[in-house]
């Protein structure tokens, strides 16, 4: 079967399109704003973290369960900030799903949304940037606790294709980092040691929003422990020039940076000058035929701009 999260990327964006075409017979479903949904989401997160209580196993696997009439458990909200919430880890992050790959293809969405979390484990390999692959183990559930999806043997997601991650899970990778080595065991089985290991508490605009699936209903709230095994540099346009380096100005949004102004961003664009030259052309370097390229800090700048030669259109 399909993975739900694998399918994310458009069931968002199949709620936005039919919305917007009241003259076809589909139903239709009318978006709430996300400011409003944020609101209730998030009151609805922190009384799931002070009315539930969570176990884990020999694996560090997580159980989460409401606490009963009269139970003495302590809530996860007390568990992991003592001080009534005011140190419960989150960090703050924008709705970075994508409606079109285009510079401003970005979702129309300025809530500044809390992700709360609970690290289990940093991991002690490094840490992926948003436009890396990542081999992940996951496991999903509701608020009722009722689990949605799971994979515990690792997948990879890719960015920002359509069978990518939701932007709240994908957007906490941050924070963990990858297994430091691992053994294949005799069986087949794998042996990861030392990964990132990470509860998010997701509020729905950062997830599934108004699409109801099966144990997701539209505008909920869901949790994932995630675990972060490995990741992979991508040069999403083959153009040489890592992803990771298509990012000029440094603040880890990969659509703001658009050399030429082609509305296709550096990252996904073969010639980011538009000069005509393919980037992999005006870097590579010709060594009696043999054609290898610059590493990224070693490429030439022009004489008159002092920049690298594939982002100036005045030289090639
Ligand atoms: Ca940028
Ligand atoms: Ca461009
Ligand atoms: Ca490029
Ligand atoms: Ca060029």
């Amino acid at each position: 079967m399909r993975s739900l999260l694998k399918i994310i990327f458009f069931t968002t964006f199949f709620s936005f399109l039919t919305s917007c075409r009241p003259d076809d017979n589909t139903t239709v479903i009318e978006n709430r704003p996300f400011p409003e949904v944020y609101e209730e989401d998030e009151t609805e997160i922190v009384n799931y973290l002070k009315t539930n209580y969570i176990e884990f196993d020999a694996d560090n696997n997580a159980t989460v369960t409401k606490i009963p009439e009269g139970g003495t458990q302590t809530s996860i909200w007390d568990q992991y900030s003592p001080d009534g919430g005011l140190t419960f880890p989150s960090i703050t992050v924008k709705n970075d799903a994508r409606v079109s790959l285009a510079t401003d293809g970005r979702v129309d969405d300025e809530v500044d949304y809390k992700l709360f979390y609970i690290k289990l484990n940093q991991g002690g390999g490094v840490t992926p940037k948003s436009v890396d692959s990542t081999l992940v183990a996951y496991r999903g559930w509701n608020m009722s606790n009722v689990v949605f999806d799971e994979n515990q043997s690792g997948t990879w997601f890719s960015y920002p294709n359509p069978n990518s991650s939701i932007s709240g899970f994908r957007q906490i990778l941050k924070e963990i980092s990858t297994e430091v080595s691992n053994t294949v065991n005799p069986d087949g089985s794998v042996t990861r040691n030392d990964f990132g290991n990470i509860i998010v508490f997701i509020p729905s605009g950062l997830a599934y929003f108004s699409a109801s699936r099966t144990n997701i209903p539209a505008y909920s709230p869901i949790v994932f422990q995630i675990k972060l095994f490995s990741v992979r540099e991508r040069d999403h346009d083959g153009d040489k020039v890592l992803s990771k380096y298509e990012d000029l100005n440094n603040d880890n949004d990969y659509f703001n940076d658009d050399t030429d102004g082609d509305k296709i961003p550096d990252f996904l664009d073969m010639d980011d000058d538009a000069d005509g030259f393919l980037t992999k052309r005006e870097i590579q370097i010709n060594t009696n035929g043999v054609i290898t390229y610059y590493p990224f800090d070693l490429i030439p700048t022009c004489p008159n701009s002092s920049m690298k030669k594939h982002l100036d259109s005045s030289c090639n």
